[in-house]
Formats: C-alpha cells, sequence, structure tokens
C-alpha cells in the first residue's frame, strides 16, 4: 500500500499563481533497506530527523520556492522490494512516474552500494524503452557513521561519474542543509532535461515545417 500525503499549499498541479505556472518535479526516492531513503525525505519535508520511520512506502507533496520560483515536489518514498534474485527491483510504474531519482546508499554497507549499482543499470536500459531523460543523483547517506565506512567518497564519485549522475555524501541524522542541496539540485538538473527536450521538439518542429516546405527528398 502507499500513503499518499499532500501538504496544504500543494494541492493543485501544475496550478496558475498570478501569471505564473506551478513547477511539478516528481521525485523517486530508491535504495536497497534501511540506507535512510526515509530519513533523507522527512528531512528535506520537516528539517527534522526523527530516528525510526517504519516500513510504510509514501507519496508525499510538498510546495517549495527556487529563485522565487513555486515548487511542488511530488517524492515517492519507496520501499526496497525484494523480487527473486534481483534485489532493489524498480517498477514500470515508478519507472514511467518519475521525473528524477535519488538513489541512497549507506556508506557503512557496501551491499547497498552494490544496489545502487544495479538500479543505475536498470533505469539507464529503461530510458532506451522509455526514451526518458530522467536524471540520477547518487546519495551515500549514514556521513556520520565514519568509523564504520565500508565504502570509501572515492568510489562513490567514480561510479556517480561513470554513470553521469549527480553526487552527495550526507548525513540525514546530522545535517538538513547538505539533504537540502540533493533535492534543489536534482530539481536543476529536471529543469536542464525539460529544456533540453523542448529544444529537441522544437528542432524536429523546424526540421518538419522545412521538409513541408521543401518536400521530402525520394528515396525509392
Ligand atoms: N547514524 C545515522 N543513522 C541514520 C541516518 N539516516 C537514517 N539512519 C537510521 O537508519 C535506520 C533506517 O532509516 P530509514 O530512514 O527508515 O531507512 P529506509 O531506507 O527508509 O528503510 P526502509 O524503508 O525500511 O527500507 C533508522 O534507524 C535511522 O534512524 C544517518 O544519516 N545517520
Ligand atoms: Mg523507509
Amino acid at each position: 500500500m502507499i500513503v499518499q500525503v499532500r501538504s496544504r499549499n500543494c494541492y493543485s498541479s501544475k496550478r496558475m499563481e498570478g501569471n505564473q505556472q506551478k513547477v511539478e518535479a516528481n521525485i523517486l526516492v530508491l535504495g536497497a533497506e534501511k540506507v535512510g531513503k526515509s530519513a533523507l525525505t522527512v528531512r528535506f519535508l520537516t528539517r527534522r530527523f526523527i530516528g525510526e520511520y517504519g516500513d510504510i512506502e509514501s507519496i508525499y507533496s510538498h510546495a517549495d520556492q527556487i529563485d522565487g520560483r513555486d515548487i511542488c515536489f511530488n517524492i515517492w518514498d519507496s520501499l526496497c522490494q525484494q523480487n527473486g534474485e534481483e534485489s532493489g527491483h524498480i517498477s514500470d510504474r515508478q519507472l514511467q512516474w518519475t521525473d528524477g531519482y535519488i538513489l541512497v546508499y549507506s556508506i557503512c554497507d557496501r551491499t547497498s552500494f552494490n544496489v545502487v549499482q544495479e538500479q543505475v543499470q536498470c533505469i539507464r536500459q529503461a530510458k532506451q524503452k522509455l526514451a526518458s531523460t530522467a536524471p540520477i543523483i547518487i546519495v551515500g547517506n549514514k556521513r556520520d557513521l565514519q568509523h564504520l565506512r565500508t565504502v570509501s567518497s572515492e568510489e562513490g564519485r567514480l561510479l556517480a561519474r561513470s554513470a553521469d549522475c549527480g553526487f552527495f555524501e550526507v548525513s540525514a541524522a546530522e545535517t538538513y542543509h547538505s539533504v537540502l542541496m540533493v533535492f534543489h539540485e536534482l530539481f536543476e538538473l529536471i529543469r536542464e532535461a525539460r529544456a533540453f527536450k523542448k529544444g529537441n521538439a522544437g528542432f524536429k518542429g523546424i526540421v518538419r515545417s522545412m521538409s513541408a516546405v521543401f518536400g521530402r527528398k525520394r528515396t525509392d
């Protein structure tokens, strides 16, 4: 079961406020079990770290402002599905819903880092199928537990670079600001991806118009 939670100021999608259109971004938070997906999400939503979050899958809607612009974040705090051999399975519904991904691992848990690697591959393969350009940010969480670290910062950075993803190491337990940066950076990447897609569509439109004017080149 997925619980849907909407904040008071975020009830209408793409609502017009004055002359400004509200921008929506669907963000899917993925990763292995107990890496801090909910802690990260709740930190962003409430600025607080509660400690225990239970195992409820929720989609939260949250109103925010970036550079004076109203944004509505829809954040899907997922549960790690154990799908036979394949850990960290991502459903088609999730892949179609999302505009951007946050893939979380714990710096103290190498298995969770491996799950993120698998999820990056899964998203990249799906991208070819869906022709989607949803950006990814990889997050190494629990940075406060340095003495238990098993995944180096360098490994995280390398994975992100090789897969063309953003990268942050954070502690949802200790800091709000770095968590805020993760969500805002992802929003920027989503905005860039949308602008790129729009630019491409415009270019294709120009090519189509030119074909209409000058006629298609016959290939037969
Ligand atoms: N020390 C430390 N503990 C954290 C941090 N983030 C989360 N935790 C703890 O890690 C445990 C799991 O956190 P959750 O946020 O529930 O993790 P999750 O990935 O949502 O877990 P599931 O939804 O059950 O898969 C909890 O006991 C949290 O208090 C962190 O940055 N540092
Ligand atoms: Mg959770």
